[in-house]
């Protein structure tokens, strides 16, 4: 029968093209997307604006020799691109962001958080080593209207750490609306080396944060549903300034870098590709200044780096295309191909001299893995650890005081993660089977986690146990977090079980 022959010829020829259109379609698509690239503001940012310092917080010493600190959590209002259109934030003692915590080790401290927010949230001492009820996680939550003390003996190296709220479910939309400020720890180690460390002169804070505005002038918190990482910015906010130069009067400035945002990472440098010092990470100084070009930070790492600057130039610290190893689409959406113009370095004509900064910084003692009484290992995929969502009434294990442990984690996603522990600074055995770089060589509290390459930390929970109130474990990409990427675990003494959590709303913490 040619003639239904034909015709069925005609239908497969017509299913062809269809098939054929799709697929082209499809392609070309899916092409122009990965073809288009990322956000890109190199050289398009118009440094404008003096980078804000955050105040240093004043405190005053009590009857007890305690060292105590006010902080307010408040809504505010700001008009970030000086256009008038007025953004709706939060920030502590302010609009947006919070003045700068300074302690030094030994002394004990005492912060008095107020409440002023229309809802519930918590304030939590991100690297800082503490008892768990101080903590300030999910389990210490502050009402409105009411104040939480929480009070702790500083002991551990000078370092760059910083505080956020903590509040379980929300702490993307927290830390998104600017509710966040950076503490910095002192010790006599640091203050015998040769390193700038003048506030706001030599020694600057720099907390990079990603938001997208909505028209209006609203922070828009539209997750790109791609690579389900949260929310991806396309304007920078460094200390809360968009487009900030920072006048350097001296030949080398320290700059605390802080990535304080909620899912993006930064690979930092200069924008001639200059060598700068790195001279530390999370949890204090590293054991040797590490020249190099670049330093990588996921969300909630901070880095201490020195730059060199020369007489009257201009240069730009520039974040370029971090390698998430996260493949090609995943790269694509998860911020692996953008690039920002962060802040600008204005040397003046004549500068101050600056000692060189020196190759070896302080002692890193190397906890040793074959002590190690417990290995245990963890799997982030989807929004779980080891199959496993937050829940504030498991605790997930208990580690026993004093007792060294080396951690095995590894993301078996294809899209980024990372990894931050509660409590104590870990160090990095080893990514991926191999040494780790030297940024990673010292003291750390979070890491960055390719997919498929395993991380291995050794940890020692030493001083405060308790087996009641846990410390957290989570994926730092807050919308991971609050998803339920988090789990949970207490510090016991030798021989003692986990206890239980206390109820949500008993407040465990407030004295
Ligand atoms: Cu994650």
């Amino acid at each position: 029968m040619p003639t239904r022959r034909r015709s069925l010829g005609r239908v497969l020829i017509g299913v062809l093209a269809v098939v054929l259109v799709l697929c082209c379609g499809g392609a070309a698509v899916g092409g122009w997307v990965l073809a288009r690239g990322g956000t890109d503001t190199v050289g398009q940012v118009d440094f404008v604006r003096p980078l804000a310092v955050p105040p240093l917080a004043t405190s005053r010493v009590d009857g007890q020799g305690r060292r105590v600190f006010d902080l307010l959590a408040r809504d505010g209002r700001r008009d970030f691109r000086g256009d008038g259109r007025l953004t709706r934030t939060a920030g502590f003692d302010g609009d947006f962001l919070g003045p700068t915590l300074r302690a030094r080790r030994g002394e004990r401290v005492v912060v008095n958080v107020v409440n002023r927010l229309a809802e519930e949230t918590s304030v939590h001492w991100h690297g800082m080593h503490l008892p768990a009820r101080m903590d300030g996680g999910p389990h210490q939550p502050i009402r409105p209207g009411a104040t939480w003390s929480p009070t702790w003996t500083v002991d551990q190296p000078a370092a760059t750490l910083w505080y956020h709220p903590h509040p379980h479910g929300a702490t993307e939309e927290h830390v998104y609306r600017g509710l966040a400020g950076m503490f910095i720890l002192d010790d006599d180690r640091e203050a015998a080396l040769p390193l700038p460390r003048r506030y706001g002169v030599d020694d600057v804070p720099v907390i990079v944060q990603d938001r997208n505005f909505s028209r209006s002038g609203e922070f828009k918190k539209t997750r790109n549903s791609i690579a389900g990482i949260g929310v991806l910015g396309d304007t920078l906010l460094v200390n809360g300034t968009v487009g900030p130069y920072l006048d350097v009067t001296t030949e080398r400035v320290r700059l605390r870098l802080l990535n304080g945002s909620t899912a993006r990472t930064y690979d930092f440098g200069l924008a001639d590709d200059r060598p700068f010092a790195l001279i530390g990470s999370d949890g204090g100084l590293l054991p040797r200044t590490a020249r190099v070009n670049r330093v990588q930070l996921s969300p909630g790492e901070r880095a201490e780096i020195v730059v060199d600057v020369r007489p009257g130039e201009r240069v730009t610290l520039r974040s370029t295309p971090p390698d998430l190893a996260a493949g090609a689409l995943a790269d694509r959406f998860a911020g692996g191909a953008d690039r920002f113009d962060v802040l600008q370095l204005r040397a003046a004509g004549t500068l101050a001299a600056s000692p060189s900064v020196p190759d070896t910084l302080v002692p890193v003692d190397r906890l040793d893995p074959a002590s190690a009484g417990e290995t245990r290992r963890f799997t982030l995929t989807g929004r779980s650890i080891n199959g496993r969502s937050m829940q504030m009434d498991r605790i997930d294990f208990a580690a026993t005081k004093d007792a060294t442990e080396v951690w095995e984690v590894v993301n078996q996603d294809g899209a980024p993660h990372n990894f931050h522990v509660h409590d104590v600074q870990f160090q990095v055995l080893s990514v991926g089977g191999q040494a780790p770089p030297p940024a990673l060589g010292g003291w750390k509290d979070t890491v960055y986690l390719a997919p498929q390459r395993p991380v291995r930390l050794v940890l020692r929970f030493t001083d405060h146990s308790d087996p009641d109130v846990p410390y957290m474990f989570h994926c730092h990409l807050l919308y991971h977090e609050d998803a339920g990427m988090m789990g949970q675990f207490v510090v016991v003494e030798p021989g003692q079980r986990a206890g239980t959590p206390p109820r949500p709303g008993t407040h465990a913490g407030h004295d």
